[in-house]
């Protein structure tokens, strides 16, 4: 039996699955109301196409019927299941997802790798095509559905050659992976190259030129016609090397809209990225400012997409970064389809070695936001083939609470984590809640070893794990903290990059006042000196030694909370050896940081704790 097929994964996934028969998601919701409850409970599922992903849960007759739509009554089958092993009220009413788009999206490469993937190899995708258990891709399927996740883009939205075939020679293969997530409502989507026209011998990709038009159009209709219910392409343009419509003089409402019609015949979306920023820049030059760029660009092209067009942001200005105030076009576009995405892999926020789980961020980035403000929501997968499927088995806490999150942007962090603890290893009430703690606790953590005061980019070049202050000082990608023997920060104020006038009254007051500013956005927004006085009375180089302190000790009280947990076999071992590596890396954060700026301000800290010349 395969290491996968061992391992738990929140219920109810327990069991296995057949690999016979269960073609359609109301076969799979009899099925897992079956196999869980092994005639504990009577349940009906009665289909009423009209409730489509949606569905209610009533008494009928002594027992409980559920009545959904095809999806619906499977999502309504995994709502009970999870309310019953909770031990909670069961959903009452029409249960319906907030977003109709719920996707992850996967940076798997054809050759096996993934991109910033901290789980192991590609679950399908290995030697330029794919290659996968069938067992397990229906596992995963399973697990998606049981969270309401329906869309899934295979591969990575840095197209590389072999990718292209996925529409054209490896088509076939790409429907027959399709086929195997349908009885989930899992529908794929794919990752396409805008210069794709260019791969088969077309002299541009000009998105005005009407052979280029007519190319997207065929390509179109075969895909579709292989796979109906393909969700959509998913676009990186003019992003990191990426071809796109600027290398044509053309806008990205032309190179966009050109897709999108070629897609609305089928019901497509045209998922187009808006992480579009100079990464070439002179570090000398002070005047370009990475975070101003995708709101410059896009902000002038509200209400020039097309309505299948969903322009897709991440939550902040940057890139995953472990603090950033939340991206100002999703506050300002407000004639376009919007799409928020989140990175579920921990790029900076500790490689899936470190504990980061990620619901409180969500609930601030939608707290402030607005759930309306989106239409979609996307987040960058963090599954592997690794046993555990996310390298840490804590991990697949950002996973489940992901899709409670994308179903109903108004859940609560610790209500979602506790359910994933309590699903997962059914410990003691203590246990879980201890657990619990643990991961609430995470975030906070980490952010006051790596990224205190909104201070970015701190991290190992290329590789982003583990503390480098200067690594990205003179780089090209626009990623400083412009740190010297004075002071620190980039003065994103009126007064210096105009940044802060991105955002509407009263953020932009707020942050432009570096005495209101929230502390954990304070060296985002301004460049302070060392001297500076806090709200609270400390001075900025104090608080920089203190966070750094407080994060190390957390992670320590951490360790201490989960020695005391007695989860099963391998997950303690694979918990606990990676809460070692955590520990030397908060070590390694808090003594380089400090060091790096003891070492410009020569201030010593006020508590006369260790810190090196
Ligand atoms: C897929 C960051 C990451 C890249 C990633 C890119 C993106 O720059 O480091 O690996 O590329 O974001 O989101 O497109």
């Amino acid at each position: 039996m395969d290491g996968w097929m061992e391992r738990r994964a929140w219920l109810p996934m327990l069991n296995q699955l057949p690999q016979e028969g269960l073609e359609t998601p109301l076969a799979m919701a009899k099925y897992e109301l079956e196999a869980y409850f092994a005639g504990r409970e009577k349940t009906v599922c009665r289909l009423d196409a009209a409730l489509g992903e949606g569905f209610e849960i009533t008494e009928e007759n002594g027992g409980l019927s559920i009545r959904g739509g095809e999806t619906g009554v499977l999502y309504g089958a995994y709502a009970l299941i999870r309310a019953r092993a909770c031990g909670e009220d069961l959903p009452r009413g029409v249960q319906k997802p907030y977003y109709p788009l719920r996707m992850i999206n996967s940076w798997d490469n054809m050759d096996g790798s993934v991109e910033r993937g901290y789980s192991g190899r590609s679950i399908w995708f290995e030697g330029g095509r794919f290659a996968y258990e069938p067992a397990r891709i229906r596992q995963l399927g399973r697990m998606l559905a049981s969270v309401g996740i329906n869309v899934l883009c295979v591969n990575n939205v840095n197209v590389h050659q072999p990718a292209q075939h996925l529409l054209d020679t490896l088509l076939p293969d790409t429907a027959r992976f399709a086929s195997l997530l349908r009885p989930f409502g899992v529908r794929l989507m794919l990752s396409i190259d805008f210069s794709q026209p260019m791969q088969q011998g077309l002299p541009t990709a000009d998105p005005l030129d009407e052979g280029v038009r007519a190319w997207w159009a065929d390509t179109a209709r075969r895909v579709w016609s292989a796979i109906p219910d393909l969700a959509g392409f998913l676009v990186k343009a003019d992003s990191e090397h990426r071809p796109g419509p600027n290398t044509y003089g053309r806008s990205h409402a032309e190179g966009a809209n050109m897709l999108a019609r070629a897609i609305a015949p089928y019901g497509g979306a045209l998922v187009w990225r808006a992480f579009v920023y100079n990464c070439m820049q002179d570090w000398r030059d002070q005047t370009t400012d990475r975070p101003r760029a995708a709101y410059d660009l896009y902000m002038p092209l509200d209400g020039a997409f097309d309505g299948n067009v969903i322009l897709q942001v991440k939550h902040g200005p940057y890139d995953f970064q472990v603090r950033e105030p939340l991206s100002p076009l999703l506050l300002g576009m407000k004639k376009t389809n919007l799409a928020i995405e989140f990175q579920l892999a921990q790029e900076y926020t500790g490689h899936q070695i470190d504990l980061y789980a990620m619901p409180p961020m969500w609930r601030e980035c939608f707290d402030q936001m607005g759930k309306e403000r989106v239409r979609a929501i996307a987040a960058v997968s963090n599954l592997g083939r690794d046993d555990n499927w996310t390298g840490h088995p804590f991990a697949a806490a950002n996973l489940f609470a992901y899709g409670l999150f994308a179903w109903n942007p108004d859940a609560d962090p610790e209500k979602a984590l506790r359910q994933w603890a309590k699903l997962t290893y059914s410990l003691p009430e203590n246990q879980t809640a201890a657990l619990t703690g643990i991961l609430m606790k995470s975030q906070e953590a980490y952010e006051n070893y790596a990224a205190t005061l909104g201070l970015c980019w701190m991290v190992t070049p290329g590789d982003h794990y583990g503390p480098n202050p200067y690594g990205y000082e003179f780089q090209a990608w626009g990623t400083y903290i412009r740190a010297d023997r004075n002071a620190v920060g980039i003065d994103r104020t009126g007064g210096g990059t105009g940044y802060v006038n991105q955002y509407p009254e009263p953020l932009r007051s707020l942050y432009a006042d570096a005495h209101t500013c929230p502390d954990n956005l304070l060296l985002f927004f301004h460049r302070l000196p060392y001297s500076f006085v806090m709200k609270d009375g400390r001075t900025l180089i104090q608080r920089i030694y203190d966070d750094h302190f407080l994060g190390c000790a957390q992670a320590e009280e951490m360790a201490r909370a989960l020695s005391g947990l007695e989860l099963p076999f391998p997950d303690r071992k694979e918990a606990e050896e990676r809460m070692q590596k955590q520990l030397a890396n908060a070590r390694e954060w808090r003594d380089i940081v400090n060091t790096f700026f003891h070492r410009f301000c020569g201030i010593a800290d006020d508590k006369g704790r260790k810190i090196y010349d």
